[in-house]
């Protein structure tokens, strides 16, 4: 009897000390668990992406479109993950070109971004200089070539095919309206691209329409200033020019507004414009940047960009385009010229007109 006294005795106090230290395990086991994942949310580590603007953003669609094509990337990835991983920075560097390697040098030397982001053909000369004195740091290009430097990605657009289609449909409406076989060509500055592939390619698909064909060419000598870019625009027309094409940021309006008081027309490039100034733009030949920085972006915060290599995109990839459903540029444009119009955008797209 006392024997069996003892053995419950012994297994009651060992029932309870066994549970006492496992209920102490576990709750060290839940505590545990608390802080690791605590530490695992704190260790995250946030990804700053800086986005340079080489000038200012309000007036150039083409960096709109940067800004808002890399914040919906950094929106995507958080709510996909659930935490507010990327974090989006943009710096513009405004509008003298002397000062953008010191700025950008000293948003590189800061050392608090993961990636940098930018847009013009002028950016890779800039970025190698950078690079070698910070190879850390990783950057993407866009609207630029720049290859074999393992932390730099270039993405850059068929600008070919886009002054093509700008080119044919300006010839069009000229020859349609008569006059002299001209067309016009308003830019900010000259530049490689502008000099070797959309300066040729604006002619060459005017001369698709007939080989006559010249283009007149000014430049207004900066991204803003509207009113030499209308003085610009008003000797064109003077000159016997019907369709100007712009590609001076800000200074655009200029050529909106001569071209409208003078009956003249517009095609715009990169974006559509055809609603900045119905039945005066007859043309919009477009880049989607909005949608290459927000898949590059994406690709960038799941480890997949290609740094190293340059991509290059055009009209059967997506990313360039001539805007023909707006029904502004059903008002304005005649259907037989829409018409010849889409037909050469067909051939494109079938690989019948092949314009590497
Ligand atoms: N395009 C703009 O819309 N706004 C600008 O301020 C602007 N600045 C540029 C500066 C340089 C040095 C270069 C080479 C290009 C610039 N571009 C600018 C042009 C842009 O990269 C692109 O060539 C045109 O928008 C035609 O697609």
């Amino acid at each position: 009897m006392k024997r069996s006294l003892y053995i419950i005795l012994v297994s009651g106090i060992l029932l309870f000390l066994a549970t006492f230290f496992s209920s102490c395990n576990y709750y060290n086991y839940l505590k545990n668990i608390k802080a690791m994942s605590e530490q695992a949310e704190s260790e995250v580590q946030t990804i700053t992406i800086g986005v340079f603007i080489p000038g200012i953003m309000s007036g150039s669609p083409i960096y709109e479109m940067l800004g808002r094509g890399v914040q919906a990337a950094a929106e995507k990835h958080n709510s996909d993950i659930g935490i507010e991983q990327a974090v989006v920075t943009v710096i513009e560097g405004g509008y003298n070109q002397a000062e953008w390697e010191n700025k950008l040098t000293a948003m590189t030397a800061s050392g608090s971004y993961s990636l940098i982001v930018s847009s013009n053909p002028s950016l890779p000369d800039i970025v190698s200089v950078i690079s070698s004195k910070f190879p850390n740091q990783y950057f993407m290009l866009l609207d630029g070539e720049m290859t074999g430097n393992s932390h730099v990605y270039a993405f850059r657009y068929n600008q070919r095919e886009q002054a093509y289609m700008s080119g044919y449909i300006a010839a069009l409406e000229t020859t349609a309206h008569g006059g002299p076989k001209r067309i016009g060509l308003v830019a900010a500055q000259e530049y490689p691209v502008m000099n070797n592939i959309i300066l040729p390619g604006y002619l060459e698909g005017a001369r698709a329409v007939d080989p006559l064909y010249t283009v007149d060419f000014r430049i207004v000598g900066n991204w803003y200033d509207a009113a030499k870019a209308a003085e610009l625009a008003s000797g064109m027309i003077r000159n016997g020019v019907r369709v100007i094409m712009c590609i001076a940021g800000g200074a655009n309006e200029g050529v909106v507004n001569t071209a409208s008081q003078q009956n003249a027309k517009v095609v715009w490039f990169d974006t559509n414009g055809y609603n900045i100034r119905p039945g005066t733009v007859i043309g919009s030949a477009v880049l989607y940047q909005d949608l290459a920085a927000y898949y590059q972006i994406l690709r960038y915060l799941s480890g997949t960009l290609p740094f190293g290599k340059t991509e290059t995109m055009g009209v059967n990839d997506g990313y360039v385009d001539f805007v023909e459903n707006d029904p502004y540029y059903i008002d304005a444009v005649p259907e037989e010229i829409r018409k010849k119009q889409a037909e050469m955008i067909a051939k494109i797209r079938s690989g019948e007109l092949f314009l590497p």
